[in-house]
């Protein structure tokens, strides 16, 4: 029988090799209704392109210039295209867009059309041109040029008025026919308002859908030059993404319904995620700066975003399924700035080292199924970082399994994913698993991949990985598969304190990576039990992946809507990460849910030496909502939100907890009497097991302890915040500001910047003291 099946199965073999050497090479997958033009395909590839904003703002220290600004002030001392460009060429960039004209209506090139240019500048003598110099250096580097022609003009006695189009048009036209080929045309979505208007000084509103003749515009630019793509918020050939941080969707369409939408209308957060059912492909396009602002301003020069806030846009942008396009401008001199150099290069330097080495290249691959057996559809073609070969199914199949197995056991913590687009966007649902101690544990999940598709995820060994892929509009293919191990010198920004500095989690002990591993495993296996959903994302937080656990519990509300500790556990990960107002809205709703049930005991995630835990999921709710309510410094809310604390706290532990935040809203409030009353219940021989720091500063409060009591070798770093937190308010409230001030500067040091103290103490300094 078997010797039977052997002979069979062979003759299978040759026949179907005899049939691929035969026939001819099959025709590619069918495309979907929506696909890229090759030119958008091409604009995709380049990944990261970038923004220059330079104008007269520049000297004035503006954003945005009124209009009335004197052309004279143009005057850059040293100013030098070619060192954009080299800078530009150097950290990855493929194209850079420059300001043009900006609001103000400053022409960087000697328009017929206005006298409001570099030719009435002081700079070269009004002889100069920027755009010819930055189009010659762009050349020079390989570099594709991009303008930005704001359509508000705030120096323009005509905007508002149909005359004002034909201005308009006139000065693309130049642009357009004068400078080369141009590959892509930047109109922006600020439109009216307040400005100097040839003299008037007035405020002009236009109505977005019919002033500008979009249509009209799009056709010329397409007759002038074929190759150009053009920008807007709502297209039509790229789109924005909706948001100025440059973070596209973790869902991210390429598609949307652009024909419906109004320029400088759109709605951001259907830009953001793009439409499944989308007719019309936009490339989404992620712009940010690499500034807090868009033209350079001298006191930002210590605000340059860190090479890790560059990794993360990028991760959030290109990794998305997005273009990053990164604005750097040029400072008065008409140089890039050193530190944004800088910052850029170690981007660059960081990023390479990190997709140096693809794990999956050339390693064994197999499918569920590959379409019509062909070596032009084989699995392998995934991994062998082409993007032009791919892997795909038969038409028929929506869902498909690709099992790369590596050899050996590998390292890894980032996964890439990438679908032909040429083809249209396909995929929707997809789950990658690894087999970790013999079993399919799953890594990472996510909806839409698109061009590109990166996942972190924590480090983790595995010989056999899985992409798992559940759902998809028409056959899937995957033109690429990789993983990589990330840089040492990259880090996961967890979050920026309310001082501005980016806050990232330590090295996870082993113990505490054991502890997840083993956590998330159960919830694999019962992924329908909220109890292991919450300490998933418990053992997650505890690794000082705030974010991640925060996505936990987002996916968990989603499953268990009902469930109160899911608010109460994210909402105290977004009080770690500095994000109050929604931690507020996580316990008020907490709040409503528990409303008339019956409290219960919470077990600890870090027990104390008795284990026995002291806190209960009503009183915890209470405890972590006046918290955020006080961090916000809206101590009336607090007030109230402690007062149902304390009558909910069912033990000491609780009481001294409550009652200290109580204790130090009461007297920020100065309600000395009230605070006083508030420390009745407390005395020396209370039973507290665990928040001894807390019984410690409530009885000094009350005058039973001397100052020099409070702290204890003992203590952990938690805990010894919130007593030199207690301690640094004590003196505020008193009337000490210097010690006050002395003593936070001195917490703030420590590393521990998710500890409640921690927390308050930087609120506080950054109101009070900064
Ligand atoms: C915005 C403008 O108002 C800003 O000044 C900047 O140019 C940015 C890229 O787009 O809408």
């Amino acid at each position: 029988m078997f010797k039977n099946n052997l002979i069979l199965q062979v003759w299978i073999v040759l026949f179907t090799l005899l049939l691929i050497s035969c026939g001819q090479e099959p025709k590619d997958i069918d495309p979907n209704a929506v696909i890229p033009t090759s030119r958008q395909v091409e604009y995709q590839q380049m990944e990261f392109i970038g923004f220059i904003h330079f104008t007269v703002n520049t000297f004035t220290d503006k954003e945005w210039g009124y209009g009335d600004e004197s052309p004279e002030i143009f005057n850059p001392t040293e100013f030098d295209a070619d060192q954009w460009a080299r800078a530009a060429k150097h950290a990855g960039m493929k194209q850079l867009i420059l300001t043009a004209k900006h609001h103000d209506g400053f022409c960087l090139w000697p328009s017929k059309y206005t006298e409001h240019s570099v030719k009435n500048s002081s700079w070269k003598k009004g002889k100069g041109d920027v755009i010819r110099e930055f189009v010659d250096a762009c050349r020079r580097h390989g570099l594709k040029v991009g303008l930005y022609l704001s359509p508000w003009d705030r120096n323009h006695a005509d905007y508002g008025t149909p005359a004002y189009i034909e201005h308009y048009w006139n000065q693309l036209k130049e642009l357009l026919t004068e400078y080369g080929d141009i590959s892509e045309i930047w109109f922006d979505g600020a439109n009216g308002g307040t400005g100097y208007y040839g003299g008037a000084r007035d405020t002009r509103h236009i109505d977005r859908a019919t002033y500008y003749r979009w249509d009209e515009t799009w056709a010329m630019i397409k007759k002038l030059q074929p190759n150009a793509l053009i920008f807007s918020d709502a297209g039509p050939d790229i789109r924005w993404i909706g948001n100025e941080n440059g973070y596209a969707g973790r869902t991210n369409w390429s598609a949307i319904n652009s024909e419906t939408i109004v320029v400088g209308a759109a709605d951001p957060s259907y830009l953001n995620r793009g439409d499944p059912e989308g007719k019309n492909w936009v490339v989404p396009l992620c712009n940010t700066s690499i500034r807090p602002g868009w033209f350079y301003h001298q006191q930002e020069d210590s605000r340059v975003k860190t090479n890790q806030q560059l990794l993360d846009v990028y991760y959030n942008s290109v990794g998305r399924n997005g273009i990053l396009l990164l604005n750097v401008p040029p400072d008065r001199r008409g140089l890039f700035h050193e530190n944004d150099i800088q910052a850029l290069l170690e981007f660059r330097s960081i990023l390479d080292e990190t997709f140096q080495i693809n794990l999956a290249l050339g390693k064994k691959v197999s499918a569920s199924n590959y379409r019509k057996q062909h070596d032009k559809f084989f699995p392998k073609n995934a991994v062998d970082d082409n993007h032009d070969s791919y892997w795909a199914t038969d038409d028929h199949i929506r869902s498909a399994t690709l099992e790369i197995d590596l050899g050996e056991s590998k390292l890894f913590d980032r996964i890439l994913i990438q679908e032909p687009i040429r083809f249209g966007q396909r995929i929707s649902d997809f789950e990658i698993k690894g087999l970790v101690n013999g079993e399919w544990t799953q890594l990472a999940k996510g909806t839409t991949i698109g061009y590109k598709r990166i996942l972190r995820l924590p480090p983790v060994h595995t010989d056999k990985i899985q992409l798992i892929i559940k759902e998809s509009n028409n056959a899937p293919a995957i033109s690429n598969f990789g993983l990589y191990k990330a840089s040492p010198k990259e880090r996961v920004i967890q979050a920026v304190s309310l001082l501005g500095d980016v806050l990232y989690s330590a090295e996870p002990s082993e113990q505490a990576l054991e502890k997840y591993a083993a956590a998330k495993a159960n919830y694999e296996k019962e992924p329908n039990n909220p109890d292991a959903l919450i300490w998933y994302g418990r053992r997650t937080a505890y690794l000082g992946s705030y974010r991640e656990a925060i996505e936990i519990y987002t996916d968990g509300i989603e499953k268990f809507p009902e469930d109160a500790r899911i608010y109460r556990h994210r909402g105290h990960r977004y009080i770690s990460v500095r994000e109050f107002d929604k931690a507020i809205k996580d316990f008020e709703h907490a709040v409503t849910l528990i409303a008339g049930k019956e409290d219960r005991i919470e077990p600890d995630g870090m027990p104390n030496p008795q284990n026995i835990p002291v806190s209960s999921l009503h009183t915890n709710i209470w405890y972590h909502l006046g918290l955020a309510y006080y961090l916000k410094n809206d101590l009336e809310n607090a007030l109230r939100v402690y007062r149902e604390g304390i009558k909910a706290s069912q033990n000491d532990d609780m009481l001294v907890a409550t009652t200290h935040w109580l204790y130090m809203t009461l007297r920020l409030l100065g309600r000395e009497d009230e605070a006083k009353k508030a420390l009745q219940p407390i005395h020396a021989q209370m039973n507290v097991i665990e928040n001894m720091a807390y019984h410690r500063l409530c009885l000094f409060y009350k005058g039973l302890l001397p100052l020099e009591k409070l702290t204890d070798p003992e203590f952990s770093a938690t805990v010894n915040d919130a007593v030199a937190y207690g301690v640094g308010n004590w003196h505020f409230y008193i009337g000490d500001k210097e010690k006050a001030k002395e003593i936070f500067q001195k917490l703030l040091k420590r590393k521990s910047w998710a500890s409640f103290g921690y927390i308050a103490a930087e609120s506080d300094f950054a109101r009070k003291f900064r």
